[in-house]
């Protein structure tokens, strides 16, 4: 019941909110739109929480405090102002008042914590195969299937660009923004400030395993996409764990989200989820030889 609820509720908002920016696009293309009011666009069960979260829960209760103390504030402007009640009133305590207004926030509080924990939990537990996730369902106990990691992806943050570690394969590439002119001649159609040399390239509809850590003697970075509903911290000398499954194939961006020094706006993530084919073919031609001839295989967006 809760559940149809929330998924009814978010439907509505999400069609209200959410622009379409990939439908002009073959791929989808997870990034910020001009103009844009609500979350990005969801790929994965855990971006699908959060929305749901976002726009079921707390919009809701945002807007109607607002409102609530927007209505309280106009009647104490109109009523109680100096020429309508001269003689104002010289109470100092109401206990019913103060049980009132201290009870009612902390219900508020709880009826948001609970999913909001459980949202949290989610993202910080590796799926084992067994585990039920949230999901659109944040008031329920999880429904949704997610298989356990097929792959690992370290993300290192170096001072100031990523290092992505294929662990298992033993292979590792930096990912540095392209600059203008770079980008102007290699990818003109992608977003300045966004747009990557080497994209970290994962099969779609397969968990993926993502440590995240800083370079030894380095800074704090934190590791965010967006459209996967995935932020971490990445600290030196501490491995952090996340993990995403990714429904769509596409290019997805995210940016470091932990100020992290002079260049900390211009080391941007962008991920590349392609097909399991694709990946296939990526992964062997990187082992053979250097990222650019893998990501020569991968079709032009
Ligand atoms: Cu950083």
């Amino acid at each position: 019941m809760t559940g149809q609820f929330f998924r009814s509720i978010r439907a509505a908002i999400g069609a209200t909110l959410a622009l379409a920016p990939a439908a002009a696009f073959a791929q989808e293309i997870g990034r910020p739109e001009p103009g844009q009011l609500g979350l990005q666009q969801s790929v994965t069960t855990l971006m699908d929480s959060i929305r749901t979260f976002h726009d079921g829960v707390l919009m809701w209760t945002i807007t109607l405090i607002t409102l609530l103390v927007m209505v309280l504030l106009l009647i104490v402007m109109v009523r109680f102002n100096a020429k309508a009640n001269p003689t104002p009133s010289k109470t100092t305590h109401n206990t019913l008042i103060e049980v009132v207004w201290t009870v009612i926030p902390i219900l508020i509080l709880v009826i948001i914590a609970i999913p909001s924990f459980g949202v949290l939990t989610d993202q910080l537990t590796m799926p084992d195969g067994q585990r039920k996730y949230l999901g659109n369902n944040i008031f329920s106990f999880g429904e949704v299937d997610v298989p356990a990691p097929a792959l690992t992806v370290k993300a290192t943050g170096e001072q100031w660009y990523w290092n992505y570690e294929y662990v298992d394969q033993g292979l590792s590439f930096d990912s540095n923004m392209l600059n203008e002119e770079e980008r102007a001649a290699t990818k003109p159609g992608e977003p300045r400030l966004l747009a990557v040399n080497n994209e970290l390239v994962v099969p779609v509809d397969t968990t993926v395993r993502m440590q995240i850590t800083a370079s030894p003697g380095g800074v704090i970075h934190a590791f965010a996409v967006p459209s996967f509903g995935i932020k971490i911290d990445a600290v030196p000398g501490k491995l952090n764990e996340t993990w995403f499954n990714a429904r769509k194939t596409g290019l997805y961006y995210g940016q470091c989200s932990e100020l992290c020094g002079q260049d900390h706006a211009f080391m941007p993530i962008a991920v590349r989820v392609v097909t399991q084919d694709e990946y296939a073919l990526w992964i062997k031609t990187l082992a053979e030889g250097f990222v650019d001839d893998a990501n020569a295989t991968l079709p032009t967006l």
